[in-house]
């Protein structure tokens, strides 16, 4: 099938989303040749695909948004707290632009395979076009959340009514005026979309296995004077960022919960309620480390979701059993209030499974519901289905899909022993899904270009993890969370959600001692990395 043009060039990119687009500045502005290949007709990534109504970020915009050039993060205009998909996607486009990436970037192309070619130290990119790219650098800024989750639902892919997964959202949109709809998922996508679904359609019937918690989002216009006083210490105020826990502002509590009383904590969780967002979460130091600390913010959450519920044995239904955090927390406008209209109805599928699609009926254990159109707001297979999806093989031959059988092993989250000269852009082991992602993405993408640069400088041919360090790495991972709330529930951080997926907990907790511990090997010579020269 490949054309085998064989051009030779210094580092492919996967992936045009945030870490695609500044991965491939930084090379460029190391004289590198590289190329970005993107599956998608355009650039943003997520905010390319997930186009569903409502969507949104759930950290600030202010600090949802690249640091690296202050120029561009003194120029930009963000409109609302919480800045839309689309807005979030012409900030995309605009970076490009303002860069002048464009010609760099291969678009409505998919990786399909990356091999490496051990003789010659170099990888065998193959694309689904055809054509067949040789790099020494291979980088997956793949996403982790870029794989969508389809329900394995018996007759689901003979439905005979429109059926749209939140991940990968018609461009044209969606109109439900008039419709019957039912939305599969209560999970972040779900909440965000369903008030806006709700009140279009003639009806909407949500079918949710796990209920989820959910925390106001009171998303409004930025204040001017916010902005300005914000801008004036731009810098200063992502520097102070790196030292708090998800590497973002939540105004961050040193205290623990039983360091005050009772009313004092409700007063304390009350403000926090008020001012909605994440923020939540950093109320008390731990929150989300100890179970009993946790049960207090979770007595709380049950009774604001009781408030915002007329039916009380509905809202019983909208109460998660599990701890508060575990899970990510979603953010919204109006979600719970959906319950209280006459056009919503949930259908709890712990009492009644769904059983089949049934060409435009869901079919639970216990009833059928008629749609014009359904919504799988269910996932993605995180963290690591967009890598899994490449063939990729290392030195011997041996698959990454064969690596990580038993679960992903990857040092720092940045490379994966075996894989010379391939890096991961918040891979597992790293940060990533449980921080502010964008600072996230350019501390690796900085990372890693400046590894390039050093191994140029020193005439270094390949760098690849020793196995004892990622070994020691991935341990260290799974110590950490298990001293939190995280491994606690069926969440897609440890790729419970997916049917067959080997139950690890993938991401890194804690920005702080994360970063200085990637600085910390580059510090000691690419400690825990074998060099080869040449
Ligand atoms: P992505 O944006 O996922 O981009 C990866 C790209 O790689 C995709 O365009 C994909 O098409 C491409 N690709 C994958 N495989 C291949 C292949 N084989 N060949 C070619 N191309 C390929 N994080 C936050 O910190 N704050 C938020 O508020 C926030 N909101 C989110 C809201 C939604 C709806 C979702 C789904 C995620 C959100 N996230 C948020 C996480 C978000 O994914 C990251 O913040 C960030 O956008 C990821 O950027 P990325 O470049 O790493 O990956
Ligand atoms: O996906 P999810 P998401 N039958 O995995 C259910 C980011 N994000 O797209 O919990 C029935 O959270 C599943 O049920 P269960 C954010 O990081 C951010 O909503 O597995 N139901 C769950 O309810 C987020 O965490 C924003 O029991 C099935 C839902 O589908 C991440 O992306 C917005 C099912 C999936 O929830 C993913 O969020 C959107 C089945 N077979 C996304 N399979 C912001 O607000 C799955 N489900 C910024």
């Amino acid at each position: 099938m490949s054309n085998q043009n064989n051009k030779s060039i210094d580092a492919v990119i996967v992936g045009a989303g945030f870490a695609g687009i500044y991965m491939l500045y930084k090379l460029r502005q190391q004289g590198l040749d590289a190329r970005v290949i993107e599956a998608g007709t355009g650039v943003g990534g997520t905010w390319y695909w997930n186009r569903y109504p409502g969507a949104r970020c759930d950290i600030p915009s202010m600090q949802y948004s690249y640091q690296f050039s202050e120029d561009l993060q003194q120029e930009w205009e963000w409109s609302e707290k919480y800045a839309t998909q689309g807005e979030i996607l012409s900030y995309a486009e605009h970076v490009v632009e303002r860069f002048g990436l464009a010609d760099g970037m291969t678009f409505n192309t998919r990786v399909e395979a990356s091999h490496y070619l051990e003789t010659e130290d170099q990888w065998r990119v193959e694309l689904d076009n055809g054509e067949t790219i040789q790099a020494r650098f291979v980088i997956m800024a793949t996403g982790c959340l870029s794989k969508p989750n389809f329900p394995n639902i018996p007759g689901l892919d003979q439905a005979t009514v429109p059926v749209h997964h939140t991940g990968s959202w018609p461009h044209e949109g969606v109109d439900f005026t008039g419709l019957r709809v039912g939305v599969i998922g209560t999970g972040s996508s779900a909440i965000q979309s369903t008030p806006i679904i709700a009140d279009q359609a003639k009806s909407l019937t949500v079918f949710q296995r796990t209920p989820n918690y959910s925390i106001p989002a009171y998303n409004e216009p930025l204040d001017p004077d916010y902005v300005a006083e914000l801008k004036s210490r731009y810098g200063e105020y992502r520097q102070e960022n790196w030292q708090r826990g998800f590497g973002a502002d939540f105004d961050d509590n040193d205290q623990s919960v039983f360091e005050v009383s009772a009313e004092e904590r409700q007063r304390a969780y009350e403000e926090r309620w008020a001012k909605g967002g994440l923020a939540f979460l950093a109320v008390y130091n731990d929150l989300v480390f100890d179970m009993k600390a946790n049960d207090t913010a979770r007595e709380f959450f049950k009774s604001k979701i009781a408030t915002r519920v007329n039916d009380p044995e509905l809202a019983e239904k909208l109460i998660p059993s599990t701890p508060i955090g575990c899970k990510r927390l979603c953010v919204d406008s109006d979600y719970y209030e959906i319950y209280n209209r006459d056009n919503v109805h949930l259908v709890d599928l712990n009492e009644s499974p769904i059983i089949r699609i049934d060409g435009g009926v869901v079919v639970t254990e216990s009833g059928h519901y008629e749609v014009d159109a359904l919504v799988l707001a269910t996932g993605f297979d995180a963290m690591t289905g967009a890598v899994m999806n490449i063939d990729i093989r290392g030195q011997g031959g041996l698959s990454l899909q064969e690596k990580w059988a038993a679960g992903p092993k990857a040092y720092l989250g940045l490379a994966t022993a075996g894989f010379p000269n391939l890096f991961l852009v918040t891979g597992p082991g790293s940060p990533s899904v449980l921080s502010n992602m964008l600072p996230s993405i350019e501390q690796h993408v900085e990372w890693i270009s400046d590894c390039i640069e050093y191994m140029n400088a020193n005439q270094h041919r390949t760098i690849d993890p020793e196995p004892n360090a990622e070994e020691a790495w991935v341990h260290h991972v799974n110590e950490v969370a298990e001293t939190s709330v995280y491994p606690g529930c069926n969440s897609w951080y440890l790729g419970a959600n997916v049917e067959g997926k080997t139950r690890v907990f993938m991401p890194y907790l804690g920005v702080p001692p994360y970063v200085e511990k990637c600085q910390e090997v580059v510090a000691a010579g690419y400690e825990g990395f074998a060099l080869t020269s040449g």
